[in-house]
Order: C-alpha cells, then sequence, then structure tokens
C-alpha cells in the first residue's frame, strides 16, 4: 500500500513534468522505469523510487572512451527503444563526451572532455568501451596525441564510477584472442583495480542502462561478482532460462542448421551453443526490443559465448559446450509420449510406420547426451534419406 501511496504521490506532484521535459506519455515512462526495475530484480515499489531519481537527480555527467573495438556497445545501445537513446543523452544522463556520437571533433572535443573533468569532479561516470592495447608503451591506440592507457589512467583518476562495456573493455574481448599482438587488455588490468564490467558483444543496453540508473537512484553502484559484472545480470546461465532447454532436458537436438530439429526449434547444444558455461540474462530480457525470443538462440543461432572469458572468441563455435552446473539426465523422456501417442518403442515405431517413416521415429526415441558423435551422423543420414515432413508421427 505504501508503494502505491508513493507512485500516487509521484504521479501528483511530478508526472506530468516528466511528461513534458520528456516528451514521453507517462505510462511509457514508468513502464521504462518498471522495465529497469525487472532488470535488476529490485522489490515492488523500486520503481517508484527509479521514477524520482530519474526526474529529480541532476544527470550525471558521463565520459565515454572508445579503444579497440567496434563500437557496437555504443550501437546496441541506439537499438534501446525505452527510452531511445536520445532521450538517454537528453535527459537520464549527460553524455559529455563520446567520440562516436558528439558533434565537436579535435581540439574541440578534447576540450569538452577536459571541461566535463573539471566541472564534474569526483562525480562523473566514466564508461570505456574497447580493450586497451599495452604493448610497446601502448602505441597501437591514440587519441588526441595520448595513448589509451594514459587516457583511461587520467579520466579514472576523478570519475565517481568506472563501468567497462563490452567484452573488449571487461576481459580483452575479441582484440585479445591469441596470439593478441597489441597486448589487448581490460580496463581493470590497466588500472589495476576492479571495475563494475558489462561484458557482452555486444552488450545488452538494459544492463548497462541498469546500472547506470542505479547508481543514480540509491547513489551506488548495483552488487557485482568477483568479475565486476552486476549479479543481476550475470549470477545465472543461459542454459537455465533458455526457452529450448526443455528439448536440452528431453533430448531433442537440432544436428544440423535447416535440419528438422532445427525448424523445429529444438535445443542448439549439439551446434555448439555455449548456454551451459556463459553466465548472462539474455534469454530473459531479449535484444533490442524487436519483440520475443529475440536473442542469438532464440533466432536459431548457438550462443557463442560473448560474455565470457575463455569461452566467447576462443573455444571453436561449434564445439560443444562444458556442461558447468546443469548436469544432463541419463535417460531422456520419449518424445512420442509427449504426443500422447505411444508408451514403448515398439508403439512408437508402429505408429511411425503407419505414417511411413518408422526410421525417423526410431531415431528420435534414441537421441541423447550419451550417443557417440558416429551413432549420431549415423542417425542423421537415414534421417536425411526420409522425407522430413513424414518423419514425425
Ligand atoms: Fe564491438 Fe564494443 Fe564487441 Fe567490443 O562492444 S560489439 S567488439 S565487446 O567493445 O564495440
Ligand atoms: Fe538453450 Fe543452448 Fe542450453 Fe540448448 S544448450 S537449452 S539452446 S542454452
Ligand atoms: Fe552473447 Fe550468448 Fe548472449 S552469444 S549475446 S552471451 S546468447
Amino acid at each position: 500500500m505504501g508503494e502505491m501511496n508513493e507512485i500516487f504521490d509521484l504521479g501528483r506532484k511530478t508526472l506530468r513534468d516528466v511528461e513534458r521535459r520528456l516528451d514521453m506519455p507517462r505510462r511509457d515512462f514508468l513502464q521504462f522505469c518498471t522495465t529497469l526495475a525487472v532488470t535488476m530484480g529490485l522489490p515492488t515499489g523500486a520503481e517508484a523510487a527509479i521514477a524520482k531519481a530519474i526526474e529529480a537527480s541532476k544527470r550525471p555527467s558521463v565520459i565515454w572512451l572508445h579503444f579497440q573495438e567496434c563500437t557496437g556497445c555504443s550501437e546496441s545501445l541506439l537499438r534501446a527503444e525505452h527510452p531511445t537513446l536520445e532521450k538517454l543523452i537528453l535527459d537520464v544522463i549527460s553524455l559529455d563526451y563520446h567520440e562516436t556520437l558528439m558533434a565537436a571533433a579535435g581540439h574541440q572535443a578534447e576540450a569538452a572532455r577536459k571541461d566535463a573533468m573539471k566541472a564534474n569532479k569526483g562525480q562523473y561516470v566514466l564508461v570505456v568501451e574497447g580493450a586497451i592495447p599495452i604493448k610497446d608503451n601502448g602505441i597501437y591506440c591514440k587519441i588526441g596525441g595520448q595513448t589509451a592507457i594514459d587516457l583511461v589512467k587520467e579520466c579514472a583518476a576523478d570519475a565517481a564510477a568506472i563501468i567497462a562495456i563490452g567484452s573488449c573493455a571487461s576481459w580483452g574481448g575479441m582484440p585479445s584472442t591469441n596470439p593478441n599482438p597489441s597486448g589487448a587488455s581490460s580496463v581493470a588490468e590497466v588500472l589495476g583495480k576492479p571495475v563494475v564490467t558489462i561484458p557482452g558483444c555486444p552488450p545488452n543496453p538494459y544492463n548497462f542502462l541498469a546500472t547506470v540508473v542505479h547508481f543514480l537512484t540509491f547513489n551506488k553502484l548495483p552488487e557485482v561478482d568477483k568479475l565486476g559484472r552486476p549479479k543481476f545480470a550475470y549470477s545465472r546461465l543461459i542454459h537455465e532460462n533458455c526457452e529450448r532447454r526443455a528439448h536440452f532436458d528431453a533430448g531433442r537436438f537440432a544436428m544440423e542448421f535447416g535440419d528438422h530439429g532445427h525448424r523445429q526449434g529444438y535445443c542448439l547444444y549439439k551446434l555448439g551453443c555455449k548456454g551451459p558455461e556463459t553466465y548472462a540474462n539474455c534469454p530473459t530480457i531479449g535484444f533490442g526490443d524487436a519483440g520475443e525470443n529475440n536473442w542469438p538462440v532464440g533466432c536459431g543461432h548457438p550462443c557463442i559465448g560473448c560474455t565470457e572469458k575463455g569461452v566467447g572468441f576462443t573455444k571453436p563455435i561449434h564445439q560443444v559446450a562444458k556442461m558447468l552446473n546443469v548436469a544432463p539426465p541419463l535417460q531422456y523422456a520419449r518424445i512420442v509420449e509427449e504426443q500422447g501417442k505411444g508408451a514403448s518403442f515398439a508403439s512408437a515405431a508402429a505408429l511411425a510406420a503407419l505414417a511411413g517413416a518408422a526410421a525417423g521415429g526410431a531415431a528420435m526415441l534414441t537421441r541423447n547426451l550419451g550417443l557417440s558423435h558416429a551413432a549420431e551422423e549415423a542417425e542423421r543420414r537415414k534421417d536425411a534419406s526420409k522425407p522430413q515432413e513424414k518423419s514425425e508421427v
């Protein structure tokens, strides 16, 4: 009830102002606050605190540095619709320095950075996108005559909070893959102290927005794990929340892109999905506001483990994942029973035979993780020789 009063109170006093300022209907504004509260796993009522903070707080100054990367992190933020980056820049944060987005260039841009740092000393948020090359004294990445090493140290000195956005800044990412010719390193390695990391290539914009808004609302950064990742986003394996998980448990796998299992939305484990060894909330929040299931596995591609050091850009994409804490069952439920049409191998085979696809039915029954790849290959070949549509019982 207290929480309702808070929202009601907020509504009477400020919602009209917020509506005007953000040029955003109050319903959308509250939905945005609720989305962020849910992303952070905060209890009911937190959306009111977030709404109040966004409405009342002075916008935090954000200095955004770019080093070795593809700008996908900024691009993914541009695809966040609630709010659009334009609104985010103008109303939630004050993006005082961002090389790709700012109109200024050259000396003017450097002056904007220095002015913002001086005016907001000890209060600004430093966001770093991209890895930092440390080999040969950092000469492989220079901006305004300074190496990335010097620049990040200079900007970090008076920052209230430091956020490494993307896998490159968080742990080296793609630029650090073997043989790492430039010595690409993470922000924490270069600064010699832990920072908040939002890994992902690109990372989910809501995890970044939620982290900044947490800072704005509670005046502190969210709780993080030992790698600096906010726990609200990176404490669970993708495999734990994946919508294809029931297929994994039942032993239904896509064996090839475009095969029957793939078209049916079966588990992508055997195509190399790294969901079982990757910590991220991709299945629960999705990407880009384009609707349900809009994330790699939802779109039919195995997770490549882009958030996870030692997995993304390191393990071959189609190598099967190491199971970290979810052991597959020894035996799998029989697929035909799910359809209520058979209780035994014999009856399933009989039904399959009636449909003209006995081999396909038998193949589906016997799939599980314990099968050798050679046996699977044989099954697959058998499957492929049958008309796909007729293999369903
Ligand atoms: Fe690119 Fe960002 Fe990947 Fe790296 O995202 S999407 S290479 S994590 O630093 O720009
Ligand atoms: Fe989902 Fe991948 Fe796990 Fe299969 S292996 S359930 S596709 S996360
Ligand atoms: Fe990356 Fe895997 Fe998520 S590839 S975006 S961690 S589903």
